[in-house]
């Protein structure tokens, strides 16, 4: 497994003399500057898309929880808008993403059915926020996450993960519907496209900057 921020901590103070310096990136030589760590949740309904987002991304391979559906879910479990799934998080998603060199972000996938919230507190403590993701056939699937995360007052953006062969909306038609307060981003996206998902990160980064400044 690639590991950048535990070469960079096994390399400070232990010896000035770096041999292969091709792998290394510039902050990893650069000994003024620091890799900032920062917590991401990745929140929303059942089968939206928040593992699919975190495998996207990841530079290591992510860490899954995935557990094969049976009959036993039919009733709980609507697999309507995506029939091609078959199995679904039962615990977390854990990835990682390195961005301009010295922004680690480290991503954290939440299960989407509704007997495994209880794991929110544990999953969210630490986070600087949160993407919650949405699927325009099911908007209120997200409401559950937009609650929490309005009770708890972590800073977040929506992200609606647009599906082939669905309606295409505009953000401000999703934030009219979902009453989303102007401030807070409403982006639509491709959970399974990388530089997509990174584009929402990146306005998540911003958004938490602007709400909870240093
Ligand atoms: N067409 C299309 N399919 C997608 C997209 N994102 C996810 N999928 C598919 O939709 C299904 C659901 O994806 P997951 O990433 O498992 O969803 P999840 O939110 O992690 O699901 P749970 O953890 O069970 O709540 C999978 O079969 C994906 O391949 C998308 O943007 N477009
Ligand atoms: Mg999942």
């Amino acid at each position: 497994m690639d590991s950048v921020v535990s070469d960079a901590d096994s390399s400070v103070g232990v010896s000035p003399l770096v041999e292969d310096d091709e792998n290394l990136r510039s902050w990893q030589t650069d000994r003024t500057r620091a890799p900032i760590a920062t917590k991401i949740v990745v929140a929303g309904g059942f089968g939206v898309g928040k593992t699919t987002l975190v495998t996207a991304v990841s530079e290591i391979t992510p860490l899954q929880t995935e557990a094969l559906m049976t009959e036993a879910s039919e009733d709980t479990d609507d697999l309507t808008a995506t029939p091609g799934k078959l199995t679904t998080t039962v615990a977390m998603d854990f990835g990682r993403l390195t961005l301009d060199d010295d922004l680690v972000l480290y991503l954290f996938g939440t299960p989407g059915q509704q007997r495994f919230w209880f794991m929110w507190d544990d999953l969210v403590r630490g986070a600087i926020g949160a993407v919650v993701l949405a699927d325009t056939r099911r908007l209120k699937d997200c409401f559950p996450a937009l609650d929490y995360f309005e009770s708890c007052g972590l800073p977040y953006v929506v992200a609606v993960n647009h599906f082939d062969d669905t309606d295409l909306f505009e953000p401000e038609d999703v934030r009219e519907a979902l009453t989303i307060p102007p401030h807070i981003p409403v982006m639509i996206m491709d959970a399974r496209r990388r530089i997509s998902v990174i584009e929402t990160l990146l306005a998540l980064v911003g958004h938490a900057l602007d709400e909870t400044p240093e």
